[in-house]
């Protein structure tokens, strides 16, 4: 139960991000803000160094003026975020941390500083169980079509509460916005940029202690291989056929029109159709052909050059995560001058190809923030290309043997799937499109009208019904296991059944849990909501205001969750949507032995139970508990179906239809 200090940080915490965009005008903050200057107390830090010198930056005048656009992928820009985040990170304790944070806040740009604090938040073991507000609450204009923002000015103006409709962006002429829903998932931007916040690659390894960002390379392929796959799953459910990487010699098939506009008045930049990557002023396409060519050799090879000459071998398990981190490309890449930043400059290139040159001074695309980056079709398109040198690197490994993926102990009997309400057909899962409000609260500027009016957005977001697994095990004696759900589309764009040694790549993991078996038989049952990779709804943020001052006034009960992670798929979005006459799709079950799967050392299991979003989000403290590579048993070849089905695996069909309504 939280108790009475927690609950005054967590306000604070709240009412230092309402408003951003303005100065402080609670009381509380504002005498927080006049004494937190860092440089009269630098014994308080771990940093002293970093301190002098973000003050010195304050001083001097140097830093990103409030009103232009922050993009992480400035170097300038990156340099002052990190400036700061070194600063509240090396605070010996909470209260400096947050009074540092309030003297910064006004003088800095907000995003800049949102990010900066929003990091040293979710990585200070001081801050555990604290909850940042829902990122498109926090910024609704980085989340929202300039039409919303509009009407949200004009509700402001008049003090009339409304209710605004949101609207996917683009026209029913271009096939894309059949599946604008999922690109601009507001939960799922809100994910993906949580992601990057706990898993930033400006991560400098002294950082790190006690393990943190274990796997982190690993984590960058894995989850953004699922948001891949989840897209494919999406597009086949609209008629669309697997999205096609992008390559840096041709030309970019889909424009985008994001048809936003950023807090400062300039308009996010638009990409007809068809063009192609141009040269920027400090990186040419030929770099990019050459970086990817030595990342290509180098997976062939089976080993990569490390800055200090040494050769680092990719042909064993780890070889995935000193790849991802070369990728991405990360502070922890073994030879950045070398690979390059491939990924990095993709996001910058698609970015930039408007105004390459920079001779109209655009602000940064859609493709420079990683909470806007998935409204674009190409990012799925850059992240594909990305995907498949994974997938090269991950075909040069031998496929799995029987031995390795066998539980000899266990047999999966059967499985079924079946939604929690009374009507439900065993192995038909129903997915819907459900209304939700945002608090379009910090859209408008509010200083000098105290008065709230009540301005909201709704947007209509793919949902499904609860259901669970029902598995029914035989075990020949007491065991641990861990059991792997994965889902897959059973046809292709064609209608031909895919096989399997092609689905493989695009399996869709739904849970993983340990399993504790008895001698004999036993029926596993596990809740859709339990999973793994997703986190459930997030509090809106006037609710989550409202909640915290509640429960300090006693009038209702707060529960400190230390696991909370805002790095999550959003639970809603767990299934493809299906069609509206059924789709079908394969449930993948695997159970292995838990005693080889498992770092104990760490670990207990129940703190496993209580991991949330481990499987795209890793954890943020220790090492991650399954020892598997991230998509086991499906990230290597299958060169025979009958050879890799083992008794401990199970496949079964189900239906997806997606309904008009709820039921
Ligand atoms: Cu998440 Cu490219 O890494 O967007």
């Amino acid at each position: 139960m939280a108790d009475a200090t927690f609950l005054k940080r967590q306000l604070h915490v709240l009412k230092l991000l309402r408003h951003i965009s303005e100065p402080i005008t609670d009381p509380e903050l504002h005498a927080k803000k006049q004494s937190g200057d860092p440089a009269n107390h630098l014994n308080k830090f771990n940093d002293p160094k970093a301190v002098r010198h973000f003050v010195n930056l304050v001083r001097k005048g140097s830093l990103l003026s409030r009103d232009t656009v922050f993009s992480l992928f400035n170097p300038k820009h990156r340099e002052q975020m990190v400036a700061l985040f070194e600063v509240l990170y090396s605070a010996v304790d909470y209260d400096t941390f947050f009074n540092t944070a309030v003297w910064a806040r006004d003088r800095m740009n907000p995003r800049q500083f949102l990010y900066s604090f929003s990091v040293a938040l979710l990585h200070r073991p001081d801050c555990r169980g604290l909850t940042l507000p829902p990122a498109y609450e926090i910024t609704p204009h980085m989340f929202l079509t300039t039409d919303v923002v509009r009407e949200a000015y004009k509700a402001k103006m008049t003090r009339q509460p409304v209710l605004i409709p949101m609207k996917f962006t683009g026209s029913v002429n271009n096939p894309e916005q059949r599946v604008a829903y999922f690109g601009e998932d507001i939960g799922m931007n809100s994910h993906h940029a949580h992601w990057h916040m706990d898993f930033p690659f400006w991560w400098k390894p002294h950082y790190q202690h006690n393990h943190s960002k274990d796997r982190k390379g690993e984590l960058f392929f894995y989850m953004h291989h699922q948001m891949v796959a989840r897209f494919d799953a999406e597009r086949l459910s609209n008629n669309l056929p697997v999205v096609q990487p992008l390559e840096w010699n041709r030309k970019i098939v889909e424009g985008f029109a994001p048809g936003a506009m950023y807090d400062n008045g300039q308009e996010f930049p638009m990409r007809p159709d068809n063009i192609g990557f141009q040269d920027l002023p400090w990186l040419t396409v030929q770099d990019m052909l050459m970086y990817e060519g030595r990342i290509r050799d180098a997976i062939t090879a089976g080993f990569v050059r490390a800055y200090d000459g040494n050769y680092v071998s990719l042909n064993n398990t780890e070889g995935i995560n000193v790849l991802g981190e070369i990728v991405e490309s990360s502070a922890h890449s073994v030879n950045p001058a070398f690979y390059g930043q491939l990924h990095n400059d993709g996001h910058v290139m698609l970015s930039k190809v408007t105004d390459p040159k920079l001779r109209y001074g655009l602000p940064p695309g859609v493709m420079e923030h990683f909470e806007t980056a998935t409204r674009d079709p190409a990012f799925f398109r850059l992240h594909k290309h990305v995907d498949n040198l994974f997938k090269m690197h991950k075909d040069f490994l031998p496929p799995y043997q029987t031995h390795e993926l066998l539980f000899p102990e266990v047999t999966v009997e059967a499985v079924k799937v079946i939604g929690v309400c009374k009507a439900s057909i065993p192995n038909h899962l129903i997915t819907y499109f459900d209304e939700s409000h945002i608090d379009l609260g910090n859209a408008v500027y509010t200083t000098g009208q105290r008065e709230q009016v009540d301005i909201k957005a709704v947007v209509s977001r793919l949902n499904h019904e609860p259901f669970k697994y029902v598995i029914t095990v035989n075990s020949k004696k007491a065991v641990h296991g861990v059991a792997r759900i994965f889902l897959s589309p059973k046809y292709n764009w064609f209608g031909q059944k895919i096989p399997l040694h092609v689905a493989r790549w695009g399996m869709i993991e739904l849970d993983r849990f340990p399993v504790k078996l008895e001698a004999g038989d036993n029926v596993i049952t596990r809740n859709s909501e339990d999973s793994i990779v997703t986190i459930p709804e997030p509090r809106s943020f006037p609710h989550l205001i409202n909640y915290v001052e509640r429960a300090i006034n006693g009038e209702e009960e707060y529960v400190v969750d230390k696991y909370h992670r805002h790095c999550g798929f959003p639970h809603r979005l767990l299934l493809p949507k299906g069609k509206p006459e059924g789709m079908t799709y394969r449930i993948y079950v695997i159970i292995t032995d838990y005693n080889k799967d498992i770092i104990t050392s760490d670990w207990k299991p129940e703190d496993i139970e209580n991991l949330s979003s481990l499987g795209y989000c890793g954890v943020l403290e220790g090492k991650i508990p399954d020892a598997r590579p991230m998509g086991f048993p499906f990230d290597r070849r299958i060169t025979s179906e009958e050879e890799f089905f083992t008794q401990n695996m199970k496949v079964v069909d189900v239906t997806i239809p997606n309904v008009k309504e709820n039921r």
